[in-house]
């Protein structure tokens, strides 16, 4: 049936076939199948025609049926699947599709009117949208946290991935789209994934406030429903379906300096000095396109830096790791590696007619020897790791990770920024159109490039840093949302932009401090910098047509507030590793949206100006300026500032008072708060002190990870697991550390437990035996002391086996 824009029904269905978990739908024009994935995630095709091209993705990895039991009951006019948690009602004529729980709770439906459709070669799906339902997601996208839109007037979003100098709050699509939202309404979630790799569009209730359509450019309505009913259980199916990301090197987690652009080489050891000296923890310089001869990808320029191994030796052992850009466009320079090796194998992107299609890109811009690009065929898994293996020498040389830009792709001569649509890839064997391939060229770039340092260097965990990203990035790359602009609002969007990144499953993001396009003020780049301590991935970063902003870049008093908030991020550090770990393992973003963690409470909803890091901290930075208070919202529990201690009931809005040097953030009750001495980098943490703090419930505890932060033998079971726990007792408070697995044992140190205990403690046990109360505590020595009104601390040698600490009354 043909409505009046055109668009073509599915029409009417007869009986399924059914084989194994999938059931398939054919009528003359068009097929359709429902696949049981699991009990909790269900997957749809559709497809105009009479059969599927083939089964193939880029993004889901791990869609295997396994060990499900889902009964079938298929009649004439409708079918019904029940899995152990959802129930998938189908009617045949015309066809539709709706999910509901296992009590029959309605989550999501075809929109009866509608339902699936095509035209032209495009595919469209039209699904009913609840006033009351909220919509989070699409990956790195402007505006509010609520797709629904600022008081509900509907957002409309496209996936393709776009380079977007200098965008701002209204831009889209932008460098990193995912097509998979959330639906979260009254308490309950749900997810869809759209796994298709064309321009998508999503319309939340913007073209018609009852509808949320999905239309994709070509190829099949291919999505999946997954189940919640928590966000957090939406995104463990999720990952499960698209992958995790891989536990990135603690390094990475440092502070990051870079510019746009650090060159030569004397400059790049004059920052890393200028760190040391002045006391300010980092981890990491990127240097950027400077670093290479001609902007050519893969080599680097003699006069600015004659001898890179030798100047990343040195910075080593200062504690730093250098990081390049490699953008994913060779230069066209006869008689180099890169342009011959590819083109001799046939690793480069054709036009139609075969010949080999070139672009201007940086190389372009080289004022002696200009010449434009090839661009490496990622969608080939040959081209893949032929690229892969372009980075040997770079990573002998010492350079601990690849930058990868402009992986949109971007280039310089088309109207839209990017390849023309009719270039040709390999598309793993089944030759496609650029239409196709767009927007995985950045996930199959970081693939390459990831699997490439991983064969070159098996035992080191590899880094890169992507700006363009798809469903699927996750397992590969960091991601940073490009260029945005030095000003309030966009200090304020990255908030809603992360949560939203965390939420499309890449837990892996920060944004450049100071934001990049222009200059920040004194005091935007420092609330910028107060703000980022707590994004997973922590990197100050600007364009060369702005002013120089390391943190001492603003004179000695913005040094100081500088200083000390890079510091905080060093203490925070265990504690954001052991995030990222839990990230690894189960797919839950450690930056997320209060409604996350608090999702029965409506008030989190759309709030976008405060965030969680882990479950235990709440986060409200400073983003207006010459700010002398802040409203921070308070979830259920109680809450603790970190700063002064005072105890806050939940479920109210309060007024703290900031200056220029505030951090606003709190503890929740029941936390342990892995923390550590400021050191100058992750280098230095071993040996240190582990202190936790903790913030006594009734009864609470907190497993912690640790491992050498570098390499794999994790993977080899060397690691520590250790589950902290602490109890109410009558007489007191006891705490206990159990190891759990794993045969990694941290270097010799001191364990400090920070304790927020109000009742009066007179003494403390390790193992039953008494620890002496002291003034000052002794490295190396056992001992407890008085903090504050608020806090004791207790230090002993940390071990290896369980052990137990009470804290008595007096
Ligand atoms: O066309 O490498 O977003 O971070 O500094 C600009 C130079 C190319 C864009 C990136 C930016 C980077 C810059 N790049």
């Amino acid at each position: 049936m043909a409505n009046s824009s055109g668009w073509q029904g599915v029409g009417d269905m007869p009986k399924p076939k059914k084989e194994g978990h999938t059931l398939t739908f054919k009528n003359k024009h068009s097929i359709v199948s429902v696949s049981v994935i699991s009990a909790d995630v269900i997957r749809v095709r559709y497809y105009p025609a009479t059969k599927f091209v083939r089964d193939h993705s880029y993004t889901v990895i791990g869609r295997a049926t396994v060990d499900v039991s889902a009964q079938y009951d298929i009649q004439s006019q409708s079918t019904h699947i029940q899995t152990e948690r959802l129930q998938v009602q189908i009617q045949h004529r015309p066809f539709r599709i709706a999910f509901a729980d296992q009590e029959g709770h309605s989550l999501d439906q075809d929109d009866p009117d509608r339902g699936m459709a095509s035209v032209g070669g495009s595919v469209k799906l039209w699904k009913r949208l609840r006033p009351d339902e909220h919509i989070y997601g699409f990956g790195e996208k402007s505006g509010r946290l609520n797709k629904r839109g600022w008081k509900q007037g509907g957002y409309n979003y496209t996936i393709w991935n776009s380079d977007t100098f200098s965008y701002d709050s209204s831009t889209d699509p932008i460098y990193a789209g995912v097509p998979f939202y959330l639906v979260m309404r009254a308490g309950r979630t749900h997810g869809i994934f759209l796994d298709n790799t064309f321009r998508s569009n999503f319309d939340i209730g913007h073209e018609n406030p009852d509808l949320l359509s999905i239309s994709a450019a070509g190829g099949e309505m291919d999505y999946y429903f997954i189940n919640g009913p928590t966000p957090a259980a939406v995104m463990q199916n999720y990952a499960a379906l698209t992958g995790y990301a891989p536990l990135p090197p603690r390094w990475a987690l440092g502070y990051n300096q870079s510019r746009y652009s650090y060159y030569p080489e004397e400059k790049v050891r004059f920052i890393a000095d200028n760190f040391r000296i002045r006391k300010i923890p980092a981890d990491v310089i990127f240097i950027d396109i400077h670093h290479q001869e001609g902007y050519a990808p893969f080599t680097w320029d003699k006069q600015r830096f004659p001898d890179p191994a030798r100047m990343i030796a040195d910075l080593k052992a200062q504690g730093f790791r250098i990081i390049t850009p490699v953008d994913p466009h060779p230069k066209k320079l006869p008689g180099h590696f890169v342009y011959e090796s590819g083109i001799k194998a046939g690793h480069f992107i054709k036009n139609p007619d075969g010949s080999i299609y070139e672009a201007p890109v940086w190389p372009s811009k080289d004022p002696i020897n200009p010449a434009w690009s090839v661009f490496p065929d990622f969608s080939s898994k040959e081209a893949r790791s032929w690229y892969g293996d372009l980075f040997k020498e770079r990573m002998e040389q010492g350079v601990a990770g690849i930058w990868i830009d402009m992986n949109e792709p971007a280039v310089f001569n088309t109207p839209n920024g990017t390849f023309p649509n009719q270039v040709l890839h390999d598309n793993e064997g089944l030759p496609s159109t650029h239409a196709e391939i767009h927007n995985v060229y950045g996930l199959l770039s970081c693939q390459a490039t990831y699997e490439g340092l991983l064969r070159i260097q098996p035992n080191l965990r590899p880094f890169t840093l992507s700006r363009a990203a798809f469903a699927g990035s996750q397992r590969y790359s960091a991601i940073w949302p490009g260029d945005d602009t030095a000003d309030w609002p966009s200090l304020r969007a990255k908030i809603p932009m992360l949560c939203g990144m965390g939420l499309s499953g890449l837990p892996f993001i920060g944004a450049d401090i100071g934001g990049y396009a222009t200059t920040p003020s004194a005091e935007l780049f420092t609330r910028w910098l107060q703000m980022s301590i707590f994004f997973p991935f922590m990197r100050n970063h600007s364009d060369i047509r702005t002013e120089f902003r390391e943190p001492w870049a603003f004179g000695i008093t913005y040094e100081a507030i500088n200083k000390r908030a890079i510091e905080l991020r060093y203490e925070l550090l265990p504690y954001i590793y052991n995030e990222m770990h839990k990230a690894s393992q189960t797919g839950i973003p450690p930056m997320r949206p209060l409604f996350f963690d608090y999702p029965e409470d409506e008030s989190t909803y759309t709030l976008d100006n405060q965030f969680l890091l882990g479950g235990e901290l709440l986060i409200a930075p400073v983003l207006t300026p010459e700010a002398s208070s802040r409203k921070v919202y308070l979830p259920k529990g109680k809450w603790y500032d970190y700063w002064t201690g005072e105890e806050y009931q939940g479920e109210q809005t309060i007024t703290v008072e900031v200056d220029l040097t505030s951090i606003p953030f709190f503890v929740k009750q029941g936390s342990f708060l892995f923390t550590q001495a400021v050191v100058q980098h992750t280098g230095e943490m071993a040996g240190h002190p582990l202190e936790v703090k903790i913030y006594p419930a009734e009864d609470s505890q907190a497993l912690l990870y640790e491992d050498d932060g570098e390499t794999l033998a994790y993977q080899q079971g060397q690691y520590q697991e250790r589950l902290f726990q602490q109890k109410r007792k009558k007489d007191g408070l006891q705490i206990t550390v159990t190891p759990t697995a794993g045969t990694f044992q941290p270097q010799e140190r001191d364990l400090v437990f920070s304790i927020y205990t109000p009742s009066s403690i007179s003494q403390v046990q390790h193992q039953g035996s008494t620890i002496s109360e002291v003034k000052v505590l002794q490295p190396g020595k056992q001992g407890w002391q008085r903090i504050d009104a608020h806090f004791i601390k207790i230090q002993v040698r940390d071990q290896a086996s369980k052990f137990t600490i009470d804290l008595l009354k007096g």
